[in-house]
């Protein structure tokens, strides 16, 4: 019921990591692109297979000097998969335990970080080539107050420049260009990638590294399509620059969700040369890249820092100079001294810096080795928490109640559903 939102809100104050004052504003005014890169993981980062380079673009990314690189952070997904991973980021809450909360709950009262930048003066949209129903997109944009959705509509679409499920992204990226060179600035474009996805198939001519060698088809694949998306950020990099929207502009780029699950991990310990995957190695397997680009900034470094999806609102509104202090949010701004290295996984999973929990085993981080459930008690019963708020909100629909102008829980209407 209602009474519980007062719990949670006091439970979130209390955790509100505060700003840094070095970064917050640092890039203020700037358009914001937001690129969910579809199914990347961190272990193509930086690797090889059979001695090609995955990732060549990105991997350039990890040491540039306008380039946060972030080499420990998580994607926190349930079974909504690329919808959660907008869910959590869009609103600083988890996604459901079952089902996709896109479905679910649609038409909930929202404080989406879009709704924040448009009132900010931000023009905001998503571009993503495919139907504005699928994962009930078209009806829960509006509950975050989206200005425009680009969909499939938007976008020339035919047989040569479509593979697997639509649109290749070279051809997305480059018809995406054109489209924001239209747009009022400031804007905030969340772009969605589609070719890095299951069961991942290119056309020949945009094969650019041979198949790895495995049991698994699929993570065999994978490389390929992995780099083709790589080439793919290549390409929107210059046409950003072309179209005159680079210089003016931060791009946050970072991995939806896992694209090799554990059904291939026998083809996973064969290529990461293991024994065995472990829960400990499917825990840690669970890291996206994310990068945050600067253009022009010189401000770049590698952060390892363990944080994950949740963190992305604050973060990037603190950067924007756009303060989050009454928003109920569970994640913190990574950019914080406050912010702690702790990412809870939708199933009950952590990592730490210290630690994993998985398997309902916890283990010592640097070694892997099992330790006293102990370490871990004080970390799962915060997950508990956590989890559980996030639900109360949802399930309550509860940010109906709260007045994120001013925080305060709009005490008539609470009281009126207390009564209920
Ligand atoms: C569909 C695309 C893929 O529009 O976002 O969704 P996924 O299957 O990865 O959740
Ligand atoms: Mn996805």
């Amino acid at each position: 019921d209602g009474s519980s939102l007062v719990e949670v809100d006091n439970y979130v104050q209390a955790n509100q990591a505060s700003v840094n004052p070095e970064m917050f504003g640092k890039y203020k005014g700037r358009n914001v692109i937001l690129v969910q890169l579809e199914s990347l993981q961190s272990f193509v980062i930086n690797n090889e297979m059979n001695g090609q380079v995955v990732t060549p673009f990105l991997n350039s990314l990890t040491n540039d000097k306008d380039t946060f690189y972030f080499s420990d952070f998580y994607h926190q997904t349930g079974l909504g998969k690329t919808s959660d991973s907008e869910f959590i980021v869009e609103n600083s809450l988890f996604g459901l335990g079952r089902g996709a909360v896109f479905f679910t709950h649609g038409g909930n009262t929202y404080n989406s970080m879009a709704e924040k930048l448009g009132e900010n003066g931000y023009f905001t949209n998503v571009m993503h080539s495919n139907n504005s129903s699928f994962w009930n997109r078209n009806e829960i944009y509006k509950s975050f107050n989206i200005d425009k959705f680009y969909d499939i509509e938007s976008y020339d679409v035919n047989e040569e420049n479509s593979v697997n499920w639509g649109l290749k992204d070279i051809p997305f990226f480059e018809q995406s260009v054109d489209l924001m060179t239209g747009m009022q600035q400031p804007f905030y474009s969340k772009m969605i990638t589609l070719t890095n996805h299951y069961p991942f198939t290119l056309d020949p001519e945009d094969i650019m590294i041979p198949e790895y060698t495995s049991n698994s088809g699929t993570l065999n694949r994978y490389f390929q399509t992995a780099r083709y998306l790589d080439e793919s950020i290549k390409v929107f990099f210059n046409e950003l620059k072309e179209a005159g929207l680079y210089d003016n502009s931060i791009i946050v780029m970072y991995g939806d969700h896992y694209g090799i699950s554990e059904n291939h991990n026998k083809a996973m310990s064969m290529y990461l040369n293991k024994e065995e995957i472990t829960p400990y190695d499917s825990a840690l397997l669970q890291s996206v890249p994310l990068f945050i680009h600067v253009p022009g900034s010189g401000d770049g470094q590698e952060i390892d820092k363990t944080a994950g999806q949740i963190d992305l609102r604050p973060t990037i509104l603190h950067l924007l100079g756009i303060e989050t202090t009454n928003d109920m949010q569970l994640g913190a701004d990574i950019f914080s001294d406050e912010h702690e290295d702790f990412v809870i996984f939708r199933d009950g999973r952590f990592v730490t810096d210290k630690l994993v929990y998985a398997g309902e085993v916890c283990y010592e981080r640097e070694t892997g080795e099992p330790t006293a459930i102990e370490a871990c008690q004080p970390y799962i019963d915060r997950s508990l928490i956590e989890l559980d708020y996030s639900d109360q909100i949802i399930n309550g629909d509860l940010l109906r109640f709260y007045d994120e102008e001013t925080g305060n829980l709009l005490q008539e209407k609470l009281e009126e559903k207390i009564e209920e």
